[in-house]
């Protein structure tokens, strides 16, 4: 994977954007993120996924074993530290050039692959995650401009047998919903998104991924972030479950993030009579 060099972030944002869009799909900041706030984002998903409780994706094949991948949500409302992870300075350059410096938070989740654990379907990620239902999206939509960028950071060792993320280079640039008859092609040329804990692995939502069934004996814990651009609809409802206590002491950036303030849908019958868009 093409590896940022936070000290050259500037001169090197068209490359990543030209990677991220044309090539590959995919770029990694290695150490992104110190053992501190890893280990302290580890054990609080760790005590919250005890159960296997919550809604997941792309499970279709896996029902007897479904168990062993578990999902924590809503990540805010669960630690401080991922308020910090939402805000890292150099993702955050990374994803204004790419969605656009007004982009929000679509989601912040975990997802826990228990030894045993299985694999996924090869998917893109929301807005395109049921692009499968072709019709339900616009004639002609095209991966000429993006609608997402995740960010995945891994919270113990992202290597092939513990089951990290599977994705097929350059897949983003053909968006389509992988079909059943691709998975052939997608296992024999996949390439993987290995790291260590703390690493940011950054990927173009378009982009033919998966996780991968754990082999290992350790845990294959990460935090998978969602941004968008201001006009997508979050996937998750930030605004009803951010705690108002996250959102007194939340920094501006952090306030757009989770959608406060934000503009739309607006009762234009009840606000007041004045021109509030146009250059002049
Ligand atoms: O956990 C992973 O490796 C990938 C998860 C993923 O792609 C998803 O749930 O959309
Ligand atoms: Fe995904």
């Amino acid at each position: 994977m093409f590896e940022v060099d936070t000290t050259q972030l500037t001169e090197q944002m068209e490359s990543i954007i030209d990677e991220l869009l044309t090539g590959n799909g995919a770029v990694v900041i290695r150490n992104a993120f110190d053992d501190a706030a890893v280990a302290d984002a580890r054990a609080i998903i760790m005590d919250e996924s005890k159960d296997a409780d919550k809604e997941t994706h792309f499970q279709g094949a896996n029902k007897d074993i479904m168990h062993l991948q578990r999902r924590v949500w809503n990540l805010l409302a669960k630690g401080e530290v991922f308020e910090d992870m939402v805000q890292h300075p150099d993702v955050v350059a990374i994803t204004s050039a790419f969605l656009g410096n007004q982009f929000h938070l679509g989601s912040i989740a975990a997802n826990r692959l228990l030894p045993g654990g299985p694999g996924q379907e090869p998917h893109i990620d929301y807005p395109y995650w049921d692009m499968y239902d072709r019709e339900g999206f616009p004639a002609r939509i095209n991966s000429s401009f993006p609608l997402n960028l995740q960010v995945t950071i891994p919270l113990d060792p992202f290597n092939e047998v513990s089951g990290a993320s599977a994705f097929l280079p350059g897949s983003q640039r053909d968006l389509r919903y992988p079909e059943v008859d691709d998975r052939d092609t997608f296992f024999d040329s996949c390439s993987r998104m290995s790291g260590n804990p703390g690493d940011a692995l950054i990927f173009n939502g378009m982009t033919w991924h998966c996780a991968m069934p754990n082999h290992s004996d350790h845990d294959r814990g990460a935090v998978l972030i969602e941004y968008l651009p201001k006009f997508v609809i979050p996937l998750e409802d930030q605004l009803s479950g951010v705690p108002q206590h996250v959102v007194d002491r939340a920094s501006p950036l952090l306030s757009r993030l989770i959608g406060i303030g934000r503009p739309y849908p607006k009762l234009f019958d009840e606000a007041t009579g004045e021109n509030t868009i146009g250059r002049d």
